[in-house]
């Protein structure tokens, strides 16, 4: 019996009980390094832009519920932008309402086009002008209203893949269309707005700075999960060479440049998102003045222990 045993037998009747050896792969369980399913990619605006609009005429916020295009990884399925983050477009038009209802999963709002529309956010009415940064925090009622005119587009990043791996997230629809809401102070931990955020980049001296939104209430990261901060780029100038095991989403401001991320080149102007992988080591070079707004999935890997960053030699 043992003189005819080999390990081609043993590995088919380990998987006969639903077991299988550590030691083929040991590699692929433990990789030296981390191994992003991500690639480096760029949404263009100039080419979204339009479909968002058609989809605009073709579908209601009342039949879509929230009507977005995802921006969808070249290597990975829907929600992944990145491995463990969601980025996508929304478009709401005056008179609209997007319905009222809450999830587990955090959403951030960057305000890419219009200044009148609204998202009340646990009862707090909070309007949004391009460049502004808006939270809806985990399991708050939300509902998005447009009562000025001229379409509204921003750029929604949510925690969605994690909830992939953790299945955790709930959703709720609210028995209304609108969750009651008053007027938000204007100083509402909810409204990160652009004037204040430049002026901290601009603050810095050099051809670049980078400044993360802290938020109001804890003075921490602006979620449990997700990240936010911006990057100043003068024309001609580059940010260092870096990388974190941290997965990025960046929209483009203002500005045009590209990016080398790993063996990529990623070209971008205004108005255009991309995303770098964890661990790709990446540089900006800015063709002329550039802000990037990025959001990360840093706070959820600093909490595991699992947050790591270095320069390298670019
Ligand atoms: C969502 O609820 C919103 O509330 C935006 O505006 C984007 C993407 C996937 C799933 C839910 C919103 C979303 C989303």
């Amino acid at each position: 019996m043992i003189a005819t045993d080999s390990l081609a037998r043993l590995f088919a009747e380990a998987a006969v009980e639903g077991a299988q050896p550590l030691w083929t792969m040991m590699d692929a369980m433990v990789p030296p390094r981390p191994q992003p399913k991500a690639v480096p990619h760029v949404w263009r605006y100039e080419a979204l832009r339009p479909l968002l609009g058609r989809a605009g005429t073709l579908v209601g916020t009342q039949d879509a519920e929230r009507r977005v295009l995802m921006l969808i990884n070249p290597a990975l399925a829907p929600p992944h932008t990145t491995d463990t983050l969601f980025a996508g477009l929304q478009l709401i038009l005056p008179g609209e309402v997007a319905p009222a209802h809450r999830h587990v999963a955090f959403a951030l709002r960057f305000i890419i086009e219009g200044d009148a529309a609204y998202t009340a956010v646990g009862g707090e009415k909070v309007t949004m002008r391009r460049g502004d940064l808006v939270l809806t925090p985990s399991w708050e009622y939300h509902d998005h209203g447009h009562e000025g005119e001229g379409p509204m587009v921003w750029l929604d990043g949510l925690d969605l893949p994690v909830y992939q791996f953790f299945p955790a997230n709930f959703a709720q629809p609210y028995s209304e269309e609108r969750f009651p809401s008053v007027e938000a102070a204007s100083d509402t931990h909810l409204r990160y707005c652009w004037a204040d955020m430049e002026a901290r980049l601009q603050a810095e001296d050099g051809p670049y700075s980078f400044a993360e939104y802290e938020h109001k209430q804890t003075g921490g990261p602006v979620s449990r999960v997700i990240g936010a901060a911006a990057e100043r780029i003068v024309g001609g100038g580059s940010s260092p060479t870096r990388r974190e095991t941290a997965g990025i989403v960046y929209h483009v401001y203002k500005g045009r440049g590209f990016t080398v991320a790993g063996d990529a080149r990623l070209e971008w102007e205004k108005g255009d998102t991309f995303c770098i992988p964890s661990w790709m080591p990446y540089r900006h070079e800015a063709a002329k003045d550039t802000y990037l707004f990025r959001y990360d999935d840093r706070p959820v890997l600093e909490a595991i222990g699992a947050y790591r960053r270095e320069a390298s030699a670019s």
